[in-house]
C-alpha cells in the first residue's frame, strides 16, 4: 500500500484501504521511528546482557532461581570490579534509553498499524511466515517494554522471576528484531536518502486531507515525548538537584534524608522487618571457610583493620548515587581468618541477611569481587555509622557490582567455591 492509496476520502472495515487514511503513515515516518529503533534497541540488549551478566546469574542457585542459561548463557563471564562506575554507566544507559525509546516505540506501532487488518490475511506460505515473525517482533517488544517498566515501577512486580523473563523475552523479541531489520533496512535507507529528515522537517507542510497532523508535528509529538521522559528520568543518576527531576523515577523528587547516611534506599528496615533487638549488642557476624567458623561482634569488626573506598550503588531499576565514602572490613580479610590467607586462592562468598522474608536476603560475590582491596563489610559510611536502613551494622559493598550484590545488614559470610 503506497501514501496515496490511504489518502482516499472513503472509509470502510479497517482491511479495506480507505480505513487507516492518515498520510503521515508512509514509509518516510515509519523509516525514522525504524532507524531510530535499530540503534536503540541494539544498545537495550547490548546493556541487557550485560547487566544480567553483571549479576552473577550463574553462581547458582542463589542469585537467579533458574541460571541454568544453557545456549543463551554462552556469553556470561566474570563481571569486572574496574572503573567502579561499570554497572552505574551501564544500568543508567539502559533503563534511561528504554524509557525514552517508549514513545518511538508505539508511534512506530501506530504507523504499520494497517498491517494488521491486511486481507487476506495469508497469501503464502513465506507471507505466513513473515506475519509469524511479526507477531514474535510485536509480541517481543510490547512484553520486553512492560515487564521493564513494571519492574521498575511497582518495585519488583515479579520477585526473582523477573530476571528469567526479562532474559529469554529479549533473546525471542532480538531474534525476530534482527530479522525484521535485515528485511527493512534497505528500503528505509533508500526513503531517508531520497527524503532526508532535515529536508522533510524544513518543508511546512500542512496537514493532508484525511488528516490531523503535519508530518512535522507527528515526528515532533514523538521527539518531544522522548525529551519529556528523558528529562523526567535521567536526573535519578545523579545527586542532589538532579535527582529532583526525576520526577518518573520510582525513588524519584529527591533524597530520602541529609547528612551523612541521606542518601537513596531501596528498602527500608521497617519494610523487610528488621528489628533493633536483632541489631543489637546480640548481633553477631559469623564467618565460616576451610572448617573454620567464627561469630564477631561489631566491636570485634571495628578492632580489625579499618579500609576505606568511595562507591556508588547502582540498582537494576536504574536509579543511582553518586561515590559514597565507604568504611570497614575488607572482604579479603574476613577471608583470611577462616583459612584463606593467601590472596590468590581466596574464592567466592555467600552473603546471607538476617532479614527473613522477601527478595536479595542473600547473594553471591565471585572470587575476582571478593580478592579485590575495595570491596568492604562496611560499617561506616561518609564519616558516620551506618544507618538501620543502609544496613546496620554491617553491609557489603563492592565496586561496579550491582546494587542488589550489597546485601544489607548481613548476617553470615560463607566463603568457599560457589
Ligand atoms: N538484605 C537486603 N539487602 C539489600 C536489599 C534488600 O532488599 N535486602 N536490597 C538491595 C538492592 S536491590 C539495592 S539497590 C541496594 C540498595 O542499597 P541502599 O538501600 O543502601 O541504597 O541494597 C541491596 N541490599
Ligand atoms: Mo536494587
Amino acid at each position: 500500500m503506497g501514501d496515496k492509496a490511504r489518502t482516499q476520502p472513503t472509509t470502510g472495515p479497517p482491511g479495506s484501504p480507505g480505513f487507516w487514511r492518515s498520510p503521515l503513515r508512509g514509509t518516510w515516518f515509519t523509516s525514522v521511528l525504524g532507524v531510530v529503533l535499530l540503534v536503540g534497541v541494539t544498545l537495550l540488549f547490548v546493556t541487557g546482557l550485560l547487566s544480567y551478566a553483571a549479576y552473577n546469574p550463574n553462581l547458582s542457585p542463589v542469585n537467579d532461581k533458574t541460571p541454568d542459561k544453557g545456549l543463551l548463557g554462552f556469553y556470561l563471564f566474570s563481571w569486572p570490579t574496574d572503573p567502579h562506575w561499570l554497572y552505574r554507566l551501564n544500568q543508567g544507559l539502559h533503563v534511561t534509553v528504554g524509557i525514552a525509546l517508549i514513545p518511538v516505540l508505539l508511534g512506530k506501532l501506530w504507523s504499520v498499524i494497517p498491517k494488521l487488518f491486511e486481507l487476506p490475511p495469508v497469501r503464502s506460505a513465506g507471507h505466513a511466515l513473515e506475519r509469524l515473525s511479526l507477531l514474535l517482533l510485536v509480541g517481543g517488544a510490547l512484553f520486553e517494554f512492560a515487564t521493564g517498566v513494571l519492574n521498575i515501577q511497582l518495585e519488583y512486580l515479579f520477585p526473582g522471576s523477573f530476571y528469567p523473563l526479562h532474559f529469554y523475552g529479549a533473546w525471542v523479541f532480538f531474534g525476530a528484531f534482527l530479522a525484521h531489520a535485515a528485511l527493512k533496512l534497505p528500503r528505509a535507507v533508500r526513503t531517508l536518502r531520497e527524503r532526508g529528515v532535515r529536508e522533510q522537517l524544513r518543508t511546512h507542510d500542512k496537514p493532508s486531507e484525511g488528516s490531523t497532523m503535519s508530518r512535522r508535528g507527528a515526528l515532533g509529538l514523538v521527539g518531544g515525548g522522548s525529551l519529556l521522559l528523558l528529562a523526567t528520568t535521567a536526573g535519578q543518576n545523579f545527586d542532589g538537584v538532579a535527582r529532583r527531576t526525576a520526577l518518573l523515577a520510582p525513588h524519584g523528587g529527591g533524597e530520602p534524608g541529609t547528612g551523612p547516611n541521606g542518601f537513596q534506599i531501596n528498602k527500608s528496615a521497617a519494610r523487610v522487618g528488621i528489628r533493633s533487638a536483632d541489631t543489637g549488642r546480640s548481633w553477631r557476624l559469623v564467618v565460616s571457610g576451610r572448617g573454620r567458623e567464627l561469630a564477631l561482634s561489631r566491636e570485634d569488626l571495628l578492632a580489625m583493620t579499618q579500609h576505606s573506598a568511595a562507591l556508588p550503588i547502582a540498582c537494576v531499576e536504574g536509579w543511582s548515587t553518586s561515590d559514597q565514602w565507604w568504611r570497614g572490613v575488607r572482604l579479603r580479610d574476613l577471608a583470611a581468618l577462616v583459612g584463606y590467607e593467601d590472596r590468590s586462592t581466596v574464592p567466592g562468598v555467600f552473603v546471607d541477611s538476617l532479614q527473613r522474608h522477601g527478595s536479595f536476603r542473600q547473594a553471591a560475590l565471585r572470587d575476582n569481587q571478593v580478592r579485590d582491596p575495595r570491596s568492604l563489610l562496611a560499617l561506616q559510611v561518609n564519616g558516620e555509622d551506618l544507618s538501620p536502613d543502609h544496613g546496620y551494622p554491617a553491609r557489603i559493598i563492592v565496586p561496579a557490582a550491582p546494587g542488589v550484590l550489597n546485601t544489607k545488614w548481613v548476617a553470615r559470610l560463607t566463603f568457599g567455591e560457589l
